[in-house]
């Protein structure tokens, strides 16, 4: 449950992404069913603590619906305790009515980490804390965890939200070796939604249920043991996540056939479960054209979203093919035209893939009307 830092770019793609999974009844549900799929992992592992590293929730403002039902489910996987901790998101400044909320209405087993004190898991393990303070970070939330006094003998374990410096292009601000520089035994990290280890004792678990096409896998959480102070952290990673979301390209030659090639790619496990992004790459005739054109509609309803995207494909079209629309008159005049447009390299890339739908709109057309 966390949710990626303040690149721009990535921002738009978020948006775009995340109105495709909220129109998604089931993806809601299963983004609620993380927090039982969280505590079953928990025990699983026998993990007595659950640690939330930021953007719990999206939004400083989620509905009264969404907070009560997260906290009920909380509660009601005792005996293991949840340790919130404000992310961008959800953070202090705008958050502040929020973690109000959160407070008075938390069940026992739910601990806000609402200032940056240190506090004890359990005899023998200090958390350290590093909640984000406003949205934008433009500074590293753990550069004072190396001040924080812990019990000599103790392990000390931080919780942080943000992007480590030079990681993916991400503006991020939290140094990779801030583990060593605090002495740290662990640092988990919240920010980024896909699962990664920065080194063995800093690691993202990433979003427990992925909510865009960007990972290529589902949604994990981490089970880490740490045996002693000093001694090498265990991570496992333990699946949560219900749905895969998925890029997939389907590399076609003219000789190709499409529709094999396509049953070839597809994944044949939980497709309702599965969001596909499908891209055939490369070239094909026209008349293959519209067998993918049928076993793209023909597999669709299958997943829970599924878009064939047509910018990497080109369609090779040939003398007879242009005959098969007709041999003169106003729709073979149309049909070069397009297929003229299509190949006119000095056109911007867009035009002439509309040009080329064009062209396979009509020939198919066409096939239809005299098959
Ligand atoms: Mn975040």
């Amino acid at each position: 449950m966390s949710e990626l830092g303040p690149d721009l770019c990535f921002a738009l793609f978020t948006a775009q992404t995340f109105t495709l999974a909220a129109a998604l009844p089931t993806w809601r549900e299963a983004r609620h069913q993380a927090i039982p799929r969280l505590a079953a992992a928990a025990r699983t592992a026998g993990a007595a603590h659950i640690l939330l590293a930021g953007d719990t929730f999206d939004t400083a403002t989620p509905s009264p619906g969404v907070l009560r039902h997260a906290l009920q489910a909380m509660a009601a996987e005792a005996p293991q305790t949840w340790w919130l901790l404000p992310g961008n998101h959800d953070n202090l400044a705008e958050g502040e009515a929020l973690w109000d909320r959160i407070e008075a209405d938390a069940p026992p087993n739910v601990r806000v980490l609402r200032d940056g004190a240190p506090g004890a898991l359990e005899a023998g393990a200090m958390l350290l804390p590093a909640p984000v303070e406003r949205r934008a970070m433009g500074y590293d939330p753990t550069a004072s965890l190396g001040a924080v006094a812990t019990p000599p003998g103790t392990l000390r374990i931080g919780l942080a939200h943000g992007g480590v410096t030079d990681f993916d292009g991400s503006a991020g601000h939290i140094p990779p070796d801030r583990a060593k520089r605090a002495a740290l035994d662990y640092l988990a990290l919240g920010d980024w939604h896909g699962r990664r280890a920065i080194g063995p004792r800093t690691q993202y678990s990433g979003s427990p249920e992925q909510d865009r096409f960007r990972h290529g896998r589902r949604g994990v959480c981490l089970s880490v043991a740490l045996p002693g102070v000093g001694a090498a952290p265990e991570v496992v990673e333990i699946e949560t996540g219900a749905f895969l979301w998925q890029d997939l390209d389907i590399a076609l030659r003219p000789e190709t056939d499409p529709a094999a090639a396509l049953t070839r790619a597809l994944p044949r496990e939980r497709r309702r479960e599965t969001l596909l992004r499908v891209r055939p790459v490369g070239w094909m005739r026209l008349a293959a054209s519209i067998e993918l054109s049928a076993a793209l509609a023909a597999e669709a309803p299958d997943f829970a979203y599924f878009e064939p995207r047509m910018d990497a494909i080109a369609t090779e079209v040939e003398a007879g093919d242009l005959d098969a629309i007709d041999r003169a008159g106003a729709l073979r005049h149309a049909a070069a035209q397009l297929h003229e447009e299509a190949a006119d390299q000095s056109r911007a890339a867009a035009d002439r893939a509309v040009a080329a739908a064009a062209l396979r709109r009509l020939y198919a057309y066409v096939q239809e009307v005299d098959g």
